[in-house]
């Protein structure tokens, strides 16, 4: 018999100062190495490490930043406390990790096997890991400033500054609505007027959250979630994909599975070439 492990702590709730730190990150110029930035991993994590072996991928110069929804679905989830303690290895929060630390918590069928499969310790080690990690991440780049939220940037907001201010205007996390950066599917689904409406003050805005069959660019947006859970799972392999943004070179690579390996099959062009920007 397996004890569930309590709720977590809702002291993000309650401390102004640490929501105005915890909501956003910023990453200074990686002078040294390459930034990257990968699709919703959704505990595929060996999957992870096979495409950056390809990719070269050197943890002494290099970051890798994550979309989120690190955990879910997929058989290696408890792997995210592993791979947020790594320097190298950046991610925002998304709605899974929401759902997990400050949502649903142990209830939900999908967060039962936290505690049924590794125990109690560890599904508490996964929400103290997940439970700060921030809705923005902005990365300073020779191309501009690049930000990384999980599902989108609204097209509502014209300016990047407008969502921060949105964000610190509010010292009390329970009135913030974060719904729109974490869940929001308005520019892929176009249930928005302006789905291609730039986000002013930042160069592109990088989400997965929302399946696509190839990454897509709308606007400055780009979103690159291509599934690879549901490859690994079999669920529908046809397209499933991890995504890997070099925001050098501004290419996508996409590695999909042939057999138990990944391998990479296909190097979309350039967004900015896409983009005609
Ligand atoms: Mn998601």
């Amino acid at each position: 018999m397996v004890t569930k492990p309590a709720r977590p702590k809702r002291d993000f709730y309650k401390e102004p100062t640490r929501l105005i730190r915890e909501t956003f990150k910023r990453l200074s110029k990686n002078t040294t190495g390459k930034d990257y930035v990968v699709s919703d991993i959704h505990g595929c994590f060996t999957q992870l490490e096979q495409a950056l072996e390809l990719l070269k991928f050197d943890p002494t110069k290099d970051r890798l930043i994550a979309v989120g929804d690190l955990i879910d679905r997929g058989d290696e989830s408890f792997r995210a406390i592993e791979f947020l303690q790594k320097e190298w290895f950046h991610s925002v929060m998304g709605n899974h990790e929401w759902s997990l630390a400050f949502g649903r918590g142990f209830s939900h069928p999908r967060e039962k096997w936290y505690v049924e499969k590794r125990g109690t310790q560890i599904a508490e080690d996964l929400v103290s890991a997940i439970m700060w990690l921030p809705v923005a991440i902005e990365i300073e780049t020779d191309n501009g400033l690049v930000v990384v939220v999980h599902a989108e940037v609204r097209p509502t907001y014209g300016h990047w500054n407008e969502v921060k201010e949105y964000l610190a205007s509010h010292d009390n996390q329970a009135q913030l609505d974060y719904s729109f950066l974490l869940t929001g599917r308005s520019r892929i689904r176009k249930q928005a007027m302006q789905p291609e409406r730039i986000v002013e003050g930042v160069d592109l805005v990088i989400s997965g959250h929302s399946g696509v069959k190839s990454p897509t660019l709308l606007g400055n947006s780009l979103f690159i979630d291509t599934g690879i859970v549901f490859g690994v799972k079999k669920v529908d392999d046809e397209f499933a994909a991890l995504t890997i943004f070099d925001v050098g070179s501004k290419e996508c690579y996409m590695f999909s599975l042939s057999g138990e390996q990944i391998v990479l099959n296909a190097v979309t062009m350039p967004c900015e070439e896409k983009a005609g920007l």
